[in-house]
């Protein structure tokens, strides 16, 4: 293998979309650089890394300086898995709680670009070669609630995924066009409502949930009637933050649901609205709950399991044992370094499982997903619609998509067909 020796890697406090504290990291060698911001979450899973170490940002560009740039020193770029298992090395505990996994993956990100600069290729391409041509269906999130709001609805996504764009111009045109569709009946329907929005740059109006799936659904099917062009709905509800121990707590609605209402509720909203991706319909330990809702939804819906499996090898193989889910959220800093979430990809992609890259509520404009998602050949690029930091990822779709000379889509899961 040819040697690309690390000379030297920094790290800097930035800040995130949400105005956060956050870890920017560069990794150089004699020939190349890499850069790469560490991206947050608000409803985090229990089975996440721990971002930071107790003494937060600080504390790990204290560790990133004494023991992470001099551990990394004279190590191959080009060999990510021996990057990452160093980086793991250095941390030495299960949950990445010493360093945090923030530094492992603004390191392990940016050491990723250092090694496809240095070989003058773009991201997507150093990782999947020619079999990288293909791009993928943008989810959008057209309007917000729960923990990535102050105030907003139950649920904490309502999201498109534009299933009959023909390329990716026109997918992610649709969702801005969706996107503005729905704010001029959020701005009927509420008469509070001054355009506000949340996080991930979706609505934030004074709604409840079935309020706004109606406006959704309402939308797509007229925008398939007069553009001719299918749009699906998707919902995340983040469960575990709905769960208090006992119950499903609305708070907007007034509302507590058993295990046993929210499934007669989960399928109420399939079935009603006609929504074809869901996500975290269920807390996070109930593995039962997903497997019953997979065994009666999954052939004619995509069940994904976010928070349920957070990228993590280990619980996804449960979560298949148990036929909990047909689909998983990928996100690095879920476990870290790249190249777990690689492991926890190939299992998936194995078994049939569809993956879908997805960015986190606080977010930059590193556009790196957007080449995972090529470079991997994953379907669905969750990304957002709205806001600077999401828009830098659609706009390398965009790129990406002129690089390789207006390649297809690539072909949707049976369940969006
Ligand atoms: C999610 C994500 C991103 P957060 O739950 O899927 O949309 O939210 O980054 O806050 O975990
Ligand atoms: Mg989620």
């Amino acid at each position: 293998m040819e040697q690309l020796p690390i000379e030297e890697v920094i790290g800097r406090k930035v800040f995130d979309s949400r105005g956060s504290e956050t870890i920017e990291a560069e990794v150089w060698t004699r020939e190349s650089v890499g850069r790469a911001i560490a991206p947050s979450g608000k409803s985090i899973g229990r089975n996440e890394v721990r971002a930071f170490p107790k003494g937060g940002v600080s504390e790990a560009l204290a560790k990133l300086k004494k023991d992470v740039s001099r551990v990394l020193k004279g190590k191959n770029s080009l060999n990510q898995e021996e990057i990452d298992s160093a980086i793991l090395r250095v941390d030495g505990t299960e949950d990445l709680s010493s360093i945090g996994g923030s530094l492992a993956f603004a390191v392990s990100m940016a050491n990723l670009e250092a090694a496809s600069n240095y070989w003058e290729t773009p991201i997507y391409k150093y990782l999947g070669g020619i079999r990288a041509r293909e791009l993928p269906y943008p989810l959008g999130n057209v309007v917000g609630g729960g923990s990535h709001t102050m105030w907003g609805a139950d649920i904490q996504e309502f999201l498109v995924l534009p299933t009959g764009a023909e390329d990716i111009y026109q997918a992610l045109e649709t969702n801005i066009e969706i996107h503005r569709l729905v704010g001029e009946e959020l701005k009927k329907l509420d008469k509070t409502f001054t355009g506000g929005k949340g996080d991930e740059g979706a609505w934030a109006p004074n709604l409840k949930s079935d309020e706004i799936l109606e406006v959704m659904s309402r939308i797509c099917e007229n925008y398939e009637k007069d553009v001719g062009m299918e749009v699906r709905l998707g919902i995340d509800l983040a469960a575990s933050s709905l769960w208090n121990g006992k119950h499903y707590h609305y708070k907007r609605e007034g509302i507590k649901r058993s295990p046993e209402e929210q499934m007669e509720y989960v399928i109420s909203l399939i079935d009603e609205y006609g929504v074809k991706y869901i996500e975290d319909p269920f807390h996070e330990e109930d593995f039962d709950s997903f497997s019953t809702l997979t065994e009666e939804k999954g052939k004619e819906v995509l069940i994904c399991g976010d928070d349920l499996f957070t990228t993590n090898k280990e619980r996804l193989e449960t979560g298949m044992k148990r036929g909990a889910c047909n689909s998983l959220i990928i996100k690095v800093n879920q476990v870290g370094v790249l190249s777990k979430a690689l492991e926890t990809l190939e299992v998936a992609m194995s078994s049939g499982y569809i993956p879908i890259i997805s960015h986190r509520s606080g977010e930059s404009c590193d556009p790196k997903i957007s080449h995972l998602a090529v470079g991997l050949r994953i379907p669905i690029a969750k990304i957002g619609i709205l806001g600077g930091e999401r828009v830098s990822k659609a706009n390398e779709l965009i790129r990406i998509w002129e690089d390789l000379g207006s390649p297809k889509m690539v072909e949707l899961p049976k369940q969006l067909r």
